[in-house]
């Protein structure tokens, strides 16, 4: 049974408390290592380790920054397969899935990040003859970054590239529920050479290893990833401390599909984005609004692919749809699909625990699931799920489907589905999302502002919008007349 460590002051520890929880395998519902239980005397040393650290780091040149960061890219890239499996295993997604995204997506964040702030400029402002302004970006000092279980290296890396690449020294906190390959990242930046409390990795349970990064006094801005409750709660601790906020949180995503779309290619892509990563990506489309002139023919046809998807090993190359992260998000999926039964919904397919054989007979699975027949604004189509759960509803008007796309507190992604170009930029400006793919989904340009807005987040990381977030913007004006 592998002991998780913590990673501090450059150096893989213990908790202070000594104690450990246990950290399970969804494929199998077996325990399979223990991670620590970190406090806050186990922040307050990081914190020390990184308020030490940060001097240097924050005036080491950016070009060699960046080539730390770069090497731990290509040591991740080495021990590729190594990643891919312990994700698969830690978080129950397809191994394809790990290795197709998860994994590249993380060198990528990094190298991205490396390679950005080489680029990152501020600017200036000339007042005629009589002065000059100019805009100074630093790093902030000590910042937090909190990240789930769902794309556990991938937002990770999303948040501490960044954060590092700014010339900030970080204490970041994975999901308790998928430690592993952050783990393992902070064994490859010991053997990169990132010098001693630039990054540290604290493992532990969000009420209190999370809570003490929020709460402590010298770590000056916070970027979550996670539950829209929890991003409420982070933010009543941190907003009266003055704390810089970035809040990626839930989705309730709509996916609209006009009569005008390219059939084939939707309903291939409309699978991917109801149930990649078992439905886990908070940007998956789980509202599927189809115009009515096709919805049975929609409905037939993705029905019957939906059916052809069922979930398998993880470990096996083969498998499309996983295992559930954990027990309790199981179970939280299912009363779901109870929910929308007692509001009048019906199953079209799924909507139950998969029983599986052998060393899976206890591990999570949930079928994929497709119901009809539920109003907009029931519970099921208002509250974020985040399974393999979609509902599908048929609509008449571009003004209805926009006041049932917007109708939830939510507002992160939306994909629309037209061969009509006015209408498509009306939708665009209409519904009320952070981000919008017109005839795709998960098409991603790691430049473009990412986020949500209402109750899906605050701010938007990704280009350099995740750099201004990770400097203070300083304006010096020099008046020479
Ligand atoms: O998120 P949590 P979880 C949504 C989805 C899911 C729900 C809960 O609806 O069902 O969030 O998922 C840490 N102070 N999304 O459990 O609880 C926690 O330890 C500081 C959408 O992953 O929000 C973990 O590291 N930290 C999301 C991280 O916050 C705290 C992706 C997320 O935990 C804390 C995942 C606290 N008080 C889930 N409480 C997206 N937008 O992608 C918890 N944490």
């Amino acid at each position: 049974m592998e002991n998780i460590l913590n990673y501090i002051n450059g150096q893989l520890v213990e908790p202070k408390s000594g104690k450990y929880i246990d950290n399970f395998q969804p494929a199998t519902g077996k325990v399979y290592s223990q991670i620590p239980d970190s406090n806050s005397s186990d922040v307050q040393i990081a914190v020390d380790a990184a308020k030490t650290a940060f001097p240097k780091w924050s005036v080491t040149p950016a070009e060699q920054r960046a080539k730390i960061i770069m090497k731990i890219a290509s040591l991740i890239e080495r021990d590729m397969e190594l990643f891919v499996q312990a994700e698969s295993k830690d978080n129950g997604k397809p191994v394809g899935l790990a290795r197709m995204i998860d994994i590249p997506r993380a060198i990528s964040n990094l190298e991205f990040f490396a390679t950005g702030i080489m680029h990152f400029a501020a600017e200036s402002h000339s007042m005629e003859d009589s002065a000059i302004n100019y805009t100074l970006r630093q790093p902030i000092g000590v910042v937090g970054c909190i990240s789930p279980w769902n794309l556990p290296l991938y937002l990770f890396t999303w948040k501490i590239a960044p954060a590092l690449a700014a010339g900030n020294c970080v204490v970041a906190k994975p999901s308790e529920v998928t430690p592993m390959t952050a783990f393992m990242l902070s064994k490859l930046c010991i053997e990169a050479g990132l010098p001693a409390g630039v990054l540290n990795i604290i493992h532990g349970l969000g009420g209190s290893a999370g809570q003490a990064i929020i709460e402590h006094p010298d770590i000056k801005a916070i970027s979550f990833t996670g539950g829209t409750k929890t991003g409420a709660s982070i933010a009543a601790t941190a907003a009266p401390m003055f704390k810089k906020l970035s809040l990626e949180l839930g989705g309730k995503n709509p996916n609209i599909i006009f009569a005008d779309c390219d059939f084939d290619l939707m309903v291939k892509t409309t699978v991917l984005s109801s149930f990649a990563n078992q439905g886990e990506i908070c940007l998956c489309g789980s509202r599927i609004f189809v115009e009515r002139p096709i919805y049975e023919k929609f409905k037939t046809a993705f029905v019957e692919k939906v059916k052809r998807l069922n979930p398998g090993n993880p470990s096996d190359e083969k498998t499309k749809l996983g295992a559930i992260v954990s027990k309790m998000h199981m179970e939280k999926i299912l009363s779901y699909v109870e929910i929308a039964k007692q509001e009048g919904g019906k199953i079209l397919c799924g909507g139950n625990k998969v029983e599986m054989e052998g060393d899976l007979k206890d591990g999570w699975y949930i079928a994929p699931t497709v119901i009809e027949g539920l109003k907009y604004d029931c519970r099921t189509n208002q509250e974020e799920i985040f399974g393999p759960v979609v509902t599908i509803m048929p609509f008449d008007t571009e003004e209805e489907v926009v006041e049932m796309a917007n109708s939830t507190i939510y507002g992160l992604a939306a994909t629309i589905w037209t061969q009509n170009l006015a209408r498509a930029h009306r939708m665009a400006g209409n519904v009320q999302c952070g981000i919008i793919w017109i005839n795709c989904w998960l098409h991603r340009d790691l430049r473009t502002p990412f986020g949500g807005m209402k109750g899906s987040g605050v701010g938007r990381e990704g280009g350099f919008e995740a750099l201004r977030f990770f400097t203070e913007a300083k304006n010096v004006c020099i008046k020479f007349k």
